[in-house]
């Protein structure tokens, strides 16, 4: 607690809360990119096997059901924010026992059933990103964002 009190001390001391709102300055330090650890994991939302728990599921994955051929999954988070520059150091968790996929328009990377990946990502270009999993019956229903900020945004340059 006493190390909270501290920090918020400073980033009020220091103008932390107007500093990411603040427009770029003319020689001001260049943003340095950060490592970031981002752990996700892949949550069973509505599967097959919760179908004994909420019986009304057997009607929505049975033929011309609401979920047919498909299962509802998440990653959680499902919002990872970083700036341009910025490496993830990945950690991607499957509990179940499906497999699962985590996919950005230029990375792939399989996530095998109650398995634990360790992966980096340098984010590039601002913008937003989705990220799904590749299994079809997973699909549209798994996904997330990355949002990638610009550099610029933190009052230095490029
Ligand atoms: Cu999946």
């Amino acid at each position: 607690m006493r190390d909270f009190i501290l920090c918020a001390a400073l980033c009020v001391a220091a103008g932390c809360g107007t500093r990411a709102a603040a427009p770029a300055r003319p020689g001001a330090a260049a943003y340095q990119p950060h490592s970031r650890n981002v752990t996700i994991t892949t949550v069973p939302l509505l599967v097959k096997e919760l179908a004994k728990t909420y019986p009304f599921l057997a009607r929505d994955f049975a033929k011309g059901g609401v979920l047919e051929g498909k299962e509802v999954y998440a990653f959680s988070p499902s919002t990872i924010t970083a700036v341009a520059g910025d490496t993830l150091r990945l950690t991607l968790i499957n509990p179940e026992d499906d497999d699962h996929s985590f996919v950005l328009h230029d990375f792939f990377v399989k996530i095998p059933p109650q398995g634990k990946i360790d992966t980096t990502y340098v984010v590039k270009a601002p913008g937003t990103y989705e990220f799904t999993c590749s299994v079809p019956s997973h699909i549209p229903m798994m996904h997330g964002e990355l949002v990638v900020l610009a550099p610029s945004a933190f009052g230095g340059g490029q």
